[in-house]
């Protein structure tokens, strides 16, 4: 397999966690957003969107880590990254969608180039967006976790599951902006959980060949 991806961004760092955890060996191809290489033409044949990560297999083209992650939990289902209940499965997928969906989309690079460039907005203000919908998504993801009575060390249960994948991610983007995590002490737990384990560390931006 090889993975296509730039160790900062947010969404690299949730499907190399869930390869890691799945014991999946991938060979690492640099995709450096900030030269805009992923807007090449040689990129864009991979992923016509001009996003990372793609993920190529057998060669084929694997894009948006929500379908890669749901096709790396069908071929290759052991350890399983959601839970066996249908019911607490939607729980775990919810989790997920609230950094997937609500959260990074709103703070993505090319929202924040936007911001920056086309709406003049200086720094700060660039920094206020991203600090008001991590806050807005961490406030609901805390309450989820608090009011779980069920939860063991990770966001559902003894395991990390596909929302620890998304979540740590969104917590390394939040220290990049200077966001005080300490303000969701069960976010923190699970953060400090999930160090713990090689497969997220060994995840991390900076221990990524293109980390700078
Ligand atoms: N929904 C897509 C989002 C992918 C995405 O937004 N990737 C970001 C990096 S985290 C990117 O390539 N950004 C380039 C840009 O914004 O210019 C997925 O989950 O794969």
């Amino acid at each position: 397999m090889e993975l296509f991806n730039f160790f900062r961004s947010g969404t690299s760092h949730r499907l190399r966690i869930a390869l890691n955890l799945k014991g999946l060996a991938y060979d690492y191809r640099a995709i450096d957003l900030p030269r805009d290489e992923h807007l090449s033409a040689e990129y864009k044949r991979l992923n016509p969107q001009g996003l990372v990560p793609a993920l190529v297999h057998d060669g084929k083209v694997l894009i948006q880590t929500p379908a890669i992650l749901e096709w790396l939990e069908e071929r290759h289902p052991t350890p399983s990254l959601l839970p066996e209940q249908p019911e607490e499965r939607a729980r775990v997928r919810a989790l997920a969608s609230i950094v997937g969906c609500d959260i990074h989309p709103l703070n993505n690079r090319r929202v924040l180039e936007l911001l920056r460039k086309k709406m003049k907005c200086d720094e700060s203000t660039v920094n206020e967006w991203c600090e008001t919908w991590i806050a807005a998504g961490f406030d609901a993801l805390e309450a989820l976790l608090q009011t779980d009575s069920k939860r063991g060390e990770f966001c559902f249960g003894g395991t990390p599951t596909l929302a620890d994948v998304y979540l740590i991610p969104q917590v390394e983007s939040a220290r990049r902006f200077k966001v005080d995590i300490g303000r969701w002490p069960a976010i923190q737990a699970v953060d400090a959980a999930c160090s713990r384990i090689e497969a997220f560390r060994a995840a991390a931006p900076s221990q990524q060949p293109d980390a700078r």
